[in-house]
């Protein structure tokens, strides 16, 4: 089918607005609005993911299958985190480690995990010069291109509607001062080879949320910043369907968080596309960096999210440096206290106040960002109180048809549900209550089985 660029652009946005799930908590909305004052430290949300949800956000983390039998590690991630990247398992080697084999146990078995839990999931990746098996290192030309857009294909429409963003390209850029591509296999099959993947990943799964992901691209000054921000520039441009950036922002190994983040996001969300930081980690991680990209993200509205690389320093694949979150044995860093009471402290989804481009003559004049489609907002009400149980109700507005995920914490459970279409997870924890039509507000009770002090608090409400 031939696009023109605004008809290819404005059809895959006016999809996605009917269809796309966007996560906004309560706060965020009426914070936005100027509706209210920001949460009290009452109120305050307990864990990343929840307190980032209430800021119309996901905060999550890369998540390794071999480690979902370690109790520890996923009594955290449970816990903690509403989005998940898998490190490795979606990965060329991983998913079709011999040409047109697919394998997808591994990939599955974290989709599952994060289903089950109400987390959404970042596919990673599905074009890289990195991480190819054998049989695609060894191709060239024509052939390899048919491989890449065959493989794009495959897997998007494998994961279709359980991924809600891909990362369809990962660093197809040089270090350095250059601007230039990197040189690879992919990119010796011509220049056009990333629109092709992200057309190829449109056509397979028009809902998914595209990327382009890289490192390095933190510095708005960088080189290399500028390059992929051309880039993107030209495909919003031209109508290649590119929904979002992801910047990987690894402050590890020598690189530092710099001050002009904000404007590197800003500047990109500008574009008109979405910004996500992918793959977060920062050596030694001072509590100073991590809230300072906390508080840049909140500062710009087309910020979704932050995923961490990890969640324990032994499970990151810089554990020499100490870079994420929580200690060895699970223990929360003062890095954590710092990124939970910035985004307990910040506000929902509202323009940036911070000019983007910083002066570059490539940079556009800001535009105004319209508040997220299709979403949906929620308010707590707690109910009756017995000594051994208590009753809360939830009322969903934004939205006639939405999905809701509240969690409790273990051992609380939730017993009894009404007025929605329920389904629980996780031993009785995590509840996903669906619209049936009897309403925008349902209720549950949840026994406290000792535990009388924790309440209940959402995870996500996803509208359509
Ligand atoms: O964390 C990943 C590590 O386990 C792998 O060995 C490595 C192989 O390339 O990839 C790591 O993840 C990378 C990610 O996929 C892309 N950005 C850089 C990440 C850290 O190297």
């Amino acid at each position: 089918m031939i696009r023109t660029s605004l008809g290819g652009d404005a059809g895959r946005r006016a999809r996605l607005r009917g269809r796309y799930a966007v996560v906004i908590g309560a706060v965020a909305v009426l914070a936005a609005a100027g509706a209210m004052a920001l949460p009290n430290t009452a109120s305050a949300a307990t864990t990343l993911g929840a307190s980032a949800a209430e800021r119309g956000r996901y905060f999550g983390t890369a998540v390794a299958a071999s480690k979902l039998s370690d109790s520890a590690y996923t009594t955290i991630l449970n816990r903690e985190f509403n989005q998940v990247t898998p490190e490795n398992e979606m990965k060329i080697d991983a998913t079709e480690p011999q040409q047109g084999q697919f394998s997808y146990g591994n990939a599955d078995r974290i989709v599952s995990h994060a289903r089950s839990q109400g987390m959404q999931v970042r596919g990673h990746t599905l074009a890289w010069h990195s991480q190819q098996p054998g049989w695609m290192q060894n191709m060239s030309g024509s052939a390899l291109r048919q491989a890449m857009l065959n493989h794009v294909t495959q897997v998007a429409t494998h994961f279709r509607g359980q991924v809600t963003w891909w990362d369809v390209v990962n660093e197809a850029f040089a270090d350095g001062s250059s601007g230039a591509r990197r040189d690879s296999n992919l990119q010796r099959t011509g220049n056009d080879w990333i629109e092709a993947a992200f057309r190829a990943a449109d056509a397979a799964d028009p809902n998914a949320q595209l990327c382009y992901n890289d490192y390095n691209t933190d510095n708005w000054n960088d080189a290399k910043t500028q390059a992929v921000y051309r880039m993107v520039q030209d495909f919003k441009q031209r109508g290649v369907p590119i929904d979002c950036v992801g910047l990987q922002s690894h402050f590890t190994g020598g690189s530092n968080y710099p001050s002009n983040y904000r404007t590197t996001l800003s500047s990109f969300a500008a574009l008109g596309v979405d910004v996500h930081i992918t793959e977060l980690d920062i050596r030694n991680a001072p509590a100073d960096a991590y809230r300072n990209v906390t508080n840049d993200c909140l500062a710009v509205a087309r910020c979704k999210g932050i995923t961490v690389w990890g969640i324990r320093d032994s499970d990151s694949w810089r554990s020499g440096e100490s870079p994420l979150l929580f200690n060895g044995s699970g223990g929360k860093k003062a890095a954590y206290d710092a990124v939970l009471a910035a985004l307990n402290s910040g506000t929902g989804p509202n323009p940036t106040t911070t000019p983007p481009g910083g002066g570059n003559p490539t940079t556009p004049p800001p535009t105004t960002t319209p508040p997220p489609a299709g979403s949906c907002t929620t308010s707590i009400t707690p109910g009756t109180v017995w000594g051994d149980r208590y009753n809360t109700s939830v009322t969903v507005s934004g939205a006639s048809s939405w999905t809701v995920v509240v969690a409790v914490t273990s051992p609380q459970q939730i017993t009894t549900t009404w007025s929605g279409s329920a389904s629980l997870a996780s031993n009785g924890t995590v509840l996903t209550m669906r619209s049936n039509g009897s309403g925008s507000t349902f209720g549950f009770t949840t026994m406290t089985n000792g535990n009388s002090g924790a309440r209940p608090q959402i995870r996500s409400c996803t509208a359509g």
